[in-house]
């Protein structure tokens, strides 16, 4: 209802009286003005003038499911879009959501997590600090190893969103990073639930450093946001709107042709080729050069000694970038 009267006051011009709000809502009078007392205590400025009405004079940058879904028009991911306060991981609450029977394309996306993981057990700073926090279902009727690139489409996705509503160049750190300059913006941890044969559900959770002002300690030298780069706050929702409808289409195509349509243009936003990169292969390291991405995004890397190693998933240290 809160998200309804917000609507309604930001396409409204000038005043709008609580006797037309509660009739077009189909609520008493006091419900509006309860409604409207909740509102402003979660950071809305909203004017009140006995005899004329309310009128919206700013709005906090709050996920707001409906002004991400009016008329986004995607055919797989957004479908239905859920926005959080608070939760645990949105990579969780999508885990439960499809046991209880989510369909495919659902988006919950959070303005904060208590438990926002990374991959291997490592945790994702994602307080309540103008980050962008979501994750999405598909539902594949498809063997898991055809989907072992899918964190390479997902990220090639939020890759070329950021770069085309921001302008900053952001480029791909292979296998699950965007990064501008030698610093993270963005993080994509994908997890997958599958029988041998048969996937049941894949998740892929996006982390995206949007509106943060500073970060923790421990990550201040490593991370940064869009925000920070551009010295510009950016619109979450409206900036969810791009990054949903880029990923609807560069998931639909991957979902039908099992690799990224463009992977060329992959490959020239790819920060890691052509760097000094190490990996650890039976716990020792080894020292090469990224050269390339295979048409199944695998990392071709030409080692000191002169092999080619072809390295599919894992830890690859990139020389000068975190
Ligand atoms: C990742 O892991 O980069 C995957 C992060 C995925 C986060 C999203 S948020 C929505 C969804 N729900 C979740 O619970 N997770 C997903 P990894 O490659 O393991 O990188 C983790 C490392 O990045 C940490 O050990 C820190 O060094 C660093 N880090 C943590 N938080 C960061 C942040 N906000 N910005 C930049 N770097 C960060």
């Amino acid at each position: 209802m809160r998200s309804k009267i917000v609507s309604i006051l930001e396409t409204s011009e000038g005043y709008i009286s609580g006797e037309r709000l509660s009739k077009e809502l189909g609520i008493t009078r006091s419900a509006v003005w309860k409604h409207i007392k909740e509102l402003k205590e979660n950071g809305y400025e909203i004017e009140s003038v006995h005899g004329m009405g309310y009128r919206l004079k700013s709005a906090p940058d709050l996920l707001n499911a409906e002004r991400i879904t009016a008329g986004l028009g995607v055919s797989l991911v957004g479908r239905t879009v859920v926005t959080l306060k608070t939760v645990d991981s949105t990579n969780e609450e999508i885990k439960r959501l499809a046991r209880e029977g989510a369909q495919e394309g659902l988006v919950v996306a959070s303005e904060e997590q208590t438990a926002g993981k990374g991959r291997f057990g490592r945790l994702w700073s994602s307080g309540n600090d103008g980050g962008l926090y979501f994750s999405f279902l598909l539902k594949p009727e498809l063997p898991p190893a055809d989907l072992a690139s899918i964190t390479l489409a997902v990220g090639y996705a939020v890759c070329l969103a950021v770069r085309e509503c921001t302008g900053l160049d952001a480029r791909i750190k292979w296998p699950n990073d965007i990064i501008i300059g030698n610093k993270k913006l963005c993080g994509i941890l994908t997890e997958m639930a599958a029988q041998s044969d048969r996937i049941d559900y894949v998740i892929p959770g996006i982390g995206i450093n949007v509106n943060n002002r500073e970060f923790p300690e421990h990550i201040s030298s490593k991370a940064t946001s869009i925000y920070m780069e551009t010295g510009e706050m950016t619109d979450r929702s409206e900036f969810l709107r791009e990054l949903l409808k880029k990923l609807d289409t560069v998931i639909s195509g991957f979902l039908i042709s099992l690799s990224i349509d463009d992977i060329e243009h992959f490959k020239t936003i790819c920060a890691t080729i052509g760097r000094t990169v190490s990996v650890i292969r039976s716990g020792q390291e080894i020292k090469g050069v990224a050269r390339d991405i295979t048409a199944a995004g695998e990392l071709v890397i030409m080692t000191s000694e002169g092999h080619e190693l072809i390295i599919s998933s894992g830890e690859v240290t990139v020389q000068g970038i975190y």
